[in-house]
């Protein structure tokens, strides 16, 4: 009878144990952020992103324009010569040369590190745009002149 009886109350101090223990490790509730709205309203007024009113926008690439990447080529050299994207990112090759540019993965000749990263010949003035849906590091360079290179690391 005696051993029943501590039996039962060590049972339900375990139990009230348990229960203690599970109540001290709730996650606290994190207080949601802000609504959008809020954050939107305090922007200074009349900044667009580069996008102008009438839907052109700059080539420029500041800050604000994340997610979205330009880079130029002179005709002898890239504008950046490293890049910090994340997933979905879009990088824009643009051709300022005034000879043709293909930019392609490294490494020069066989372009095997990314294949798919291959702009094909891009005639003086137009460009090309790559979104990336792979972490990793791709070196790249103008197959056409491959001292030009540079690279853009996707985290
Ligand atoms: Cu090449």
């Amino acid at each position: 009878m005696r051993t029943t009886i501590i039996a039962v109350i060590v049972v339900v101090v375990l139990i009230a144990l348990g229960l203690w223990f599970n109540a001290n490790n709730q996650p606290e509730i994190q207080p949601l952020p802000e609504p959008l709205d809020a954050t939107l309203s305090e922007l200074p007024t009349g900044e667009s992103n580069g996008v102008k009113l009438d839907g052109s926008a700059d080539l420029e690439v500041t800050t604000e324009n994340i997610g979205n990447h330009t880079i130029t080529y002179s005709g002898s050299s890239f504008s950046l010569s490293s890049l910090e994207a994340k997933i979905g990112d879009t990088v824009t090759f643009v051709n300022n040369g005034s000879a043709s540019l293909r930019v392609a993965s490294n490494p020069h000749p066989v372009h095997s590190d990314h294949p798919e990263f291959d702009s094909g010949t891009l005639a003086p003035g137009s460009s090309w745009a790559f979104t990336f849906s792979k972490t990793g590091t791709y070196g790249f360079h103008n197959h056409l002149n491959p001292g030009a290179a540079g690279q853009i690391t996707v985290r």
